[in-house]
């Protein structure tokens, strides 16, 4: 994929026009990147000093979270206005400075789209609380449900100026039983409005109203005006929520037994293939070629996405799926962990990998804001293999079919944090649902020991540049804590280290950008039911790649087809002195891998030789 500022249209490799299949994207939580201005929290012209960092590491494309106006109740993804930049992270000035910067250097830069729902403090919002505004039916409104006397409650009693749920409000009458994802109802009632809104995230995150043509047209606009502005894409949060059944009916019980799962309702629902065509043609119609966009979809299926990213069907080039990264989910729910196996993670991955290979495109993440730390989850963490074990996690990743998303301080090899106490956390999911465990009887230690291992604010940590004190993320106090391990996890050590997680992505990108059969290969897995070993293949024109990760901190026979022997180590995470080819005599080949170890082999057939 060669660079250009975004214009032409860009083939990838092979001549397929889909430049982000070859593509490398690096995400960026700007509370926690970089502080220009001492005062604790990332900021734009922070990004913009640290390109180089990404420059050198050979990504292509930056996701940049939420920057827009906000009351930050969910960190940005509670947007209040939708054509500016929040005075926390600088300007509408500091963002050209940055978009004019990632172009200089051959980058993209792909904004976040969150648009199922808005900020309580939007103007459109707050308009629509009136119940005689125009705006009313750009959210989901409903009057309390049947069973009680609304009127019990004076209206009057309320300040007119905040939603404020404490105010007088008749018990329990939200108009279904759907919970919210971060505990509680998702329903608040506003007094002054005399009625219930629908939020399926915070309160403070009601969600917008699709079947309002008026509403998606406004969207589409704002969209036309950041991709007028330069940005290269977008990555669209929860955008299979966007549809939900207008009959808004109670849904089946949950696990926790409070609330009514509303997810067949509202997941994937009536509309939304139709809205996102529609989408396609009022906004990515005008620049063929030239945009990345991503869909993020919990609970969507293999099935789905092939309609979702099929390119004949013009909705999203890819999607965010989350069934990897809910495979640890115990009975408890996400904060309540189990063990992985293996073959659970292998299994799932290589259905999307088959569901995906001759229509759509996968994309490829262990990481995000919302995840805790891979090394920590999957991998070892500690001293003795945590380099080891965060290079084999993402040789194996990235050697998948797809388009591979590296989270800051991925590439660091970034731990979890030790949070001590729930003063710790930030996150509105974590505090939400560390309250609702309380309230109903679980133990507060019990509570923490699943927030710290699979909490978001785990991925929410400030990056760590360096060994001072403030990690070289700020001058100020952070707005959250920085993980003490930064002394020996660092930007500044790892550049200066060949041997640093660092330098393993860059050879792993720059492996994508040299190897067409990175991009293109078949994918075929191998030793599916082995729970020690993750094994497969990648195929392409006379190439063959074989890929091998060690997922325990044991030596691990392997036994290899005989054409293997001796083939080509194109990329291995153990020191080079180390690294050894299939070797052994006799009619297998028998190789050991070390511990945490991961291995590229690659094969190139002569004319008429097969390579299976
Ligand atoms: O996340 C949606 C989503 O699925 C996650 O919130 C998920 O439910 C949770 O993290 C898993 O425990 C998107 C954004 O990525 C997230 O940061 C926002 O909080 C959320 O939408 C609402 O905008």
């Amino acid at each position: 994929m060669d660079r250009q500022d975004g214009n032409a249209v860009e083939t990838g490799a092979d001549g397929d026009e889909a430049w982000w299949k070859s593509a490398v994207v690096y995400q960026i939580y700007p509370r926690s990147f970089a502080d220009s201005n001492g005062d604790g929290v990332g900021d734009l012209d922070g990004i913009t000093s640290h390109l180089d960092h990404l420059v050198e590491l050979g990504v292509d494309v930056l996701w940049l979270s939420p920057v827009y106006p906000s009351p930050q109740a969910d960190n940005g993804y509670d947007i209040s206005d939708y054509q500016d930049v929040d005075p926390l992270f600088g300007d509408l000035a500091a963002f050209d400075r940055l978009l004019a910067a990632v172009h200089a250097r051959g980058m993209r830069l792909v904004m976040d789209l969150v648009v199922n729902h808005t900020s309580d403090r939007h103007p459109w919002f707050q308009e629509s609380r009136d119940p005689a505004s125009p705006k009313r039916s750009w959210y989901w409104w409903r009057p309390p449900r049947e069973t009680v006397d609304p009127n019990a409650a004076d209206p009057t009693a309320v300040d007119p100026t905040a939603v404020d749920p404490t105010a007088v409000e008749p018990p329990a009458a939200e108009p279904n039983n759907w919970g919210s994802f971060f505990s509680g109802p998702a329903w608040t009632y506003d007094g002054a409005s005399g009625a219930y809104y629908l939020h399926l995230f915070a309160p403070g995150q009601p969600d917008l109203n699709w079947e309002n043509p008026e509403v998606r047209q406004a969207v589409y606009a704002m969209m036309r005006w950041w991709l007028e502005r330069g940005v290269d894409g977008f990555r669209m949060d929860v955008v299979n929520l966007i549809s939900k059944d207008p009959a808004l009916p109670d849904g089946p019980l949950r696990g926790d037994g409070l609330y009514g799962d509303g997810s067949p309702s509202y997941l994937c629902g009536p509309r939304v293939h139709e809205y996102l065509q529609e989408m396609h043609r009022e906004v990515f119609a005008h620049h063929p070629g030239r945009l990345l966009t991503v869909g993020e979809m919990p609970g969507v299926t293999v099935e789905q996405a092939r309609l979702f990213t099929d390119p004949a069907r013009v909705e999203v080039d890819m999607v965010f799926q989350f069934e990897h990264v809910s495979l640890d989910h115990g009975p408890g729910g996400k904060f309540d962990p189990r063990p992985l196996r293996l073959t659970d993670l292998k299994a799932s991955l290589a259905r999307w990998q088959q569901g995906l290979a001759d229509t759509g495109w996968n994309s490829l993440y262990w990481n995000n804001h919302d995840q805790p730390r891979i090394v920590s989850r999957f991998g070892d963490d500690g001293p003795r293999h945590r380099v080891r074990s965060a290079t084999m996690l993402a040789t194996v990743l990235h050697l998948h079919r797809g388009t591979p998303y590296v989270y800051q301080g991925e590439e660091l090899g970034m731990t979890n944090a030790p949070f001590a106490s729930i003063g710790d956390f930030r996150d509105i999911e974590a505090l939400n649902h560390y309250a609702q465990a309380l309230a109903a009887g679980q133990e507060p230690e019990r509570v923490l020991r699943g927030l710290r291992a699979m909490g978001r604010d785990n991925a929410r940590t400030p990056m760590q540049w360096d060994a001072t004190p403030g990690a070289g993320f700020s001058t100020g106090t952070p707005w959250i804590a920085v993980n003490p391990n930064h002394t020996t996890v660092n930007a500044a050590d790892a550049r200066r280290d060949p041997g640093s997680v660092y330098h393993h992505y860059r050879r792993l990108i720059a492996l994508r950008h040299s190897e067409p059969a990175v991009v293109h290969g078949d994918f075929t897995p191998l030793l599916p039911e082995d729970e020690r070993v993750y094994a497969f293949t990648r195929r392409h024109r006379g190439t063959t790649l074989l890929v091998l990760g060690n997922f325990t901190g044991e030596h691990v026979p392997v036994d290899l087809p005989p054409h293997w022997r001796g083939a080509e180590l194109v990329l291995g995470n153990l020191p080079a002195a180390g690294a050894e080819g299939p070797a052994g005599p006799g009619p297998g080949t028998t190789t050991v891998l070390a511990p945490w170890e991961a291995r590229v082999h690659r094969i190139t057939a002569t004319a008429g030789e097969s390579t299976r």
